[in-house]
């Protein structure tokens, strides 16, 4: 009957719009979500937004944050805890300031907690720190990862076993400084017409706590074969890499920033080329727009953040999550969270 029609076409829509527009944590700020499903759980590894009080600055100053808490959930929808603190600044040897995006791994027994964070020179490193739990509390090396710079790790673990992790961010996130490899504290941007800064990758060694070889580029083309260009600000990388694997292929998605989009780029290696496809998620309410992709009992989720628990401010905003969709042809469905 034209009722049952009606149920069948409503029912999942109804379902999104209230998954979506919901923070999970509502007693805390929390952005910047890294899911993982972890022994059949759901994971999130948040940054930890607070109000410092340090006022709005193009270099993201602003982002003052102190620490970080796990959530889990045994699945979408339902119960999430928050767990206590997992790492806090001043127990990290060489940090001293915003504690930004970070991410986690599982293997052989331990978690892997990696997060940037400004050093003692105020140069944004990758630091990792290891627990048993993977809600923590994590113990940090006394070094950042040797050879790491900029922010927004994402850990990626292939079918093979092997681990990758990209990086990177401009602007703030310093990534226009390491052009040469080594760090300049001058901001050098490529000309409009030249390839983008791309966002960076290497392969873990087996310890998880050091780069196996050098760090590398990752291309992102466009259909035609081509780096997308500097001037090309809504296609073009900005920071808050995530990669997850879907029909064989690697999804590299990532924000435009200071346009607003989660866009993604797929390819057939790890380390890329990736050819640019699209956008995944429109821009939010607040600055910033990151990630993360998992799946968890057959379906595809999206964990996001918006700074709509704040009333719009920038940098205090709450991690949500809704269902993401692949299409026969592999492309990913638009998301416009502003419209629930
Ligand atoms: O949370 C601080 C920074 O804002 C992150 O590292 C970026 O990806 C952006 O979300």
């Amino acid at each position: 009957t034209s009722t049952e029609n009606q149920a069948d076409t409503e029912a999942p829509v109804a379902q999104q719009a209230s998954v979506s527009s919901e923070p999970l944590v509502t007693d805390m700020y929390t952005a910047d979500p890294s899911a993982h499903v972890f022994n059949g759980k759901i994971y999130v590894y948040p940054s930890h937004d607070i109000d410092a009080g340090v006022p709005e600055k193009d270099d993201g100053s602003h982002f003052a944050m102190e620490d970080y808490h796990v959530l889990s959930m045994d699945s979408v929808g339902g119960k999430v805890t928050v767990h206590d603190v997992a790492l806090h600044v001043k127990d990290v040897p060489w940090a001293s300031r915003q504690m930004w995006a970070p991410d986690a791994a599982y293997k052989d027994g331990t978690y892997y907690f990696y997060f940037p964070a400004k050093d003692k020179q105020d140069i944004f490193r990758i630091g990792v720190a290891t627990s048993t739990s993977p809600t923590g509390p994590f113990k940090a090396e006394p070094e950042p990862i040797a050879g790491s710079y900029s922010i927004d790790p994402a850990v990626f673990k292939d079918d093979s076993g092997d681990y990758y992790m990209y990086f990177g961010g401009i602007w703030g996130g310093q990534l226009q400084r390491w052009s040469t490899g080594k760090y300049n504290p001058n901001d050098e941007y490529p000309a409009d017409d030249q390839p983008a800064l791309m966002p960076k990758v290497a392969k873990l060694s087996a310890d998880m706590k050091s780069f196996e070889g050098e760090v590398k580029d990752v291309q992102i083309l466009d259909k035609n074969g081509q780096p997308l260009l500097a001037k090309d600000n809504d296609r073009r990388f900005f920071e808050a890499a995530w990669v997850h694997k879907y029909n064989g292929k690697y999804y590299f998605s990532y924000s435009t920033g200071d346009t607003h989009n989660i866009a993604y780029a797929t390819g057939d290696n790890p380390l890329g080329p990736f050819t640019y496809q699209g956008v995944i998620l429109k821009p939010v309410l607040g600055w910033t727009n990151h990630h993360s992709i998992v799946e968890h009992n057959g379906k595809w989720y999206l964990f996001y953040h918006d700074s709509s628990l704040s009333g719009g401010k920038t940098h205090l905003r709450s991690v949500k999550v809704t269902e993401l969709k692949h299409n026969p042809d592999g492309s990913i469905e638009t998301i416009d969270a502003m419209v629930e």
